[in-house]
């Protein structure tokens, strides 16, 4: 019906707009016609485009994560420098020796003779000898080991200067079970002169026969055989130490 009542108008408006144009055409003068009522209101447009894109928004606060495990120690730091020497201490007060002279002596001589047997009583094996003590701990060396290790314990390398010597030195043997010892005395310096530790002349030798006899020129020391004679022999041989205090 609506659809209608609208053609109807549409006729009526082109009918209008026929007789106009005759009425111009025919330059005949007419009168204008009363104003039409107004049209109704059209339907709704079409929706419009998508707008622009909007401005970038502001950056986000940084996110917070879970704390990781501790680390490994770190290794140790280097060592600071060695501290101040100390002060010096406070100076001790004399105390007056009120014993007699004599006895001073006597504590002194009975002192060092203690000291002496506490040092021989630290080897395994020990002789006395009028004022000396042959010791040894059984071991076996070279010439110049020998005579660092008698030196290292405040000794020497035992060299007998008697008969008597000699005998005590023989009955270390069989208390080493040794066969050798090395004796402290070398023609190191001139062949065939032999000397002692001091560089002195030997004043007792036990030589075996037909020695020394510096065999293949390579023997400047000398041991004891267990019968208690000696033979020169190459200082590089391994042999018994014993020392002298
Ligand atoms: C004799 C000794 C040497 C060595 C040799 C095997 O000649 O004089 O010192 O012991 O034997
Ligand atoms: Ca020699
Ligand atoms: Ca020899």
């Amino acid at each position: 019906m609506a659809l209608l009542k609208h053609q109807f108008c549409v006729a009526l408006l082109l009918m209008e707009f026929v007789l106009l144009l005759a009425a111009a055409e025919s330059s005949c003068p007419a009168l204008s016609g009363l104003p039409g009522t107004p049209g109704h209101n059209g339907s709704p447009g079409r929706d419009g485009r998508d707008g622009f894109p909007g401005p970038k928004g502001e950056k986000g606060d940084p996110g917070v994560g879970a704390q990781g495990p501790p680390g490994k120690i770190g290794p140790p730091g280097i060592a600071g420098p060695k501290g101040d020497k100390g002060n010096p201490g406070t100076p001790g007060t004399a105390v007056p020796n009120t014993l007699p002279p004599q006895l001073q002596s006597d504590v002194k001589y009975l002192t060092d003779r203690l000291t002496s047997v506490e040092k021989v009583l630290g080897f395994r094996v020990f002789k006395k000898v009028g004022q000396k003590y042959y010791v040894s701990d059984g071991l076996v060396g070279n010439f110049d080991e020998a005579q660092k290790y008698c030196s290292d314990a405040g000794a020497k390398i035992v060299l007998p200067r008697s008969e008597v010597e000699n005998k005590v030195l023989i009955s270390m043997q069989v208390a080493l079970k040794s066969t050798s010892i090395y004796i402290g005395a070398t023609d190191k310096k001139k062949e065939g002169h032999f000397v002692d530790m001091k560089d002195q002349p030997l004043t007792f030798t036990k030589w075996k026969d037909k020695e020394p006899n510096d065999h293949n020129g390579l023997e400047d020391c000398i041991v004891m055989y267990k019968s208690g004679v000696w033979n020169d022999i190459n200082c590089n041989s391994e042999w018994h130490v014993v020392c002298e205090l």
